[in-house]
């Protein structure tokens, strides 16, 4: 199950209490004040996880709680501090406090780490409130308690570039290919269930991002399928790639599968339509003679000819060529 929604609870950590006490060793009458500070509360901290992909392990654990500090101690030992609470969430996660709505942090590189809520400050213990007049104080702070509110956490894959493609034309196969990602790869409809981000690493250390999302079939506009609400996480992406299979082995003639996604991406809207794109035609390897892929840019208008790559991801013959024109249409679409 692919869930990009869950309604949390988040709560800090109390803070320990100080400690009240008194030296004490033999021969030794009025020992001075001794009493240690409680530990601080733990933190809830949310921190970008590289290659996670779904938040359904908060649908089932939506309690996310840092631990309470521990209460000073006698000889001058502070409490612990309490244990954080390090939600793991994937790029592009957001959080938001639920009665006010108000967006509380958003993680979008890998690493990324967030105290979205601190822990309450541990109590000073009695040692401190020692004055000449006083050298015998009773009174140690007590902690100060954590925070605690309800929030939503909601996912929308963050990537530069958004496959978009029929079943089986080989999205996951070529983000595999071009980044470290491993998505589920088979030769049938619907492998892919849930978006994969993957790095490409460019030169001078520079990187893209892809999401391999799933299959887009004819009617996904009306629930057919998958549905395309899967859209909805190319949205933030800069650029499209229709990957499309155009080996004589595919379900679909190229040329149909090019207008189905083009039709589908415009009943869905959301900006996506007006998106720069490039064209991947892949299984060129199934194609040795070259009659479909010539079959198939025929059948595209002369101004797009120059968005038409040819692809394999099994032999990988032009992959390079078209990662380099992807990385020119970011680069294109920055400066515009
Ligand atoms: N010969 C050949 N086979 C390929 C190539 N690219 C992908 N395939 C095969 O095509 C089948 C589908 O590949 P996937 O990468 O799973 O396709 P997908 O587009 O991610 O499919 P869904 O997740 O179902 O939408 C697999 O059996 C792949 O091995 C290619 O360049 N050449
Ligand atoms: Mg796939």
């Amino acid at each position: 199950m692919f869930v990009d929604y869950a309604s949390v609870v988040i709560k800090s950590g109390n803070g320990g209490q100080g400690c009240v006490s008194f030296h004490r060793e033999k021969f030794k009458p009025n020992g001075g004040p001794d009493g240690g500070d409680g530990g601080n509360g733990g933190d809830v901290i949310l921190i970008g996880e590289l290659g996670m992909n779904s938040l359904v392990r908060y649908r089932y654990t939506p309690r996310l709680f840092a631990k309470n500090g521990q209460p000073g101690m006698g000889s001058n030992r502070s409490g612990k501090k309490g244990k954080d609470m390090v939600v793991k969430v994937p790029c592009g996660t957001i959080l938001r406090n639920t009665e006010t709505g108000e967006i509380l942090c958003e993680i979008i590189e890998p690493g990324t780490s967030v105290t979205v809520a601190r822990g309450g400050k541990g109590g000073k213990g009695n040692q401190h409130f020692a004055t000449p007049t006083k050298q015998a104080p009773r009174y140690a702070q007590p902690g100060l308690p954590g925070v605690e509110f309800k929030a939503e956490l909601e996912l929308k894959v963050m990537a530069d570039i958004g496959l978009v493609g029929l079943p089986n034309a080989g999205k996951s196969s070529l983000i595999s290919v071009v980044s470290h990602a491993t998505p589920k790869i088979a030769g049938y409809p619907f492998t892919t269930l849930n978006p994969v981000v993957g790095v490409i690493e460019l030169s001078e250390f520079r990187t893209m991002v892809m999401a391999d999302i799933p299959g887009i079939i004819e009617g996904a506009s009306e629930g057919k399928g998958l549905g395309i609400q899967f859209l909805k996480h190319v949205e933030r992406t800069k650029t499209l790639l229709f990957v499309i299979d155009i080996s004589p082995y595919a379900d679909t003639p190229p040329e149909n599968a090019f207008e189905i996604l083009h039709r589908e991406i415009e009943s869905f809207g959301h900006g996506l339509p007006e998106k720069p794109f490039l064209i991947a035609a892949n299984k060129t390897d199934l194609d040795p003679d070259a009659t479909c892929r010539d079959e198939f840019s025929n059948h595209i208008p002369d101004n797009l000819k120059e968005k038409f790559f040819q692809i394999s991801t099994a032999t990988r013959e032009g992959i390079d060529q078209l990662i380099t024109a992807l990385d020119k249409t970011l680069h294109d679409d920055l400066q515009s």
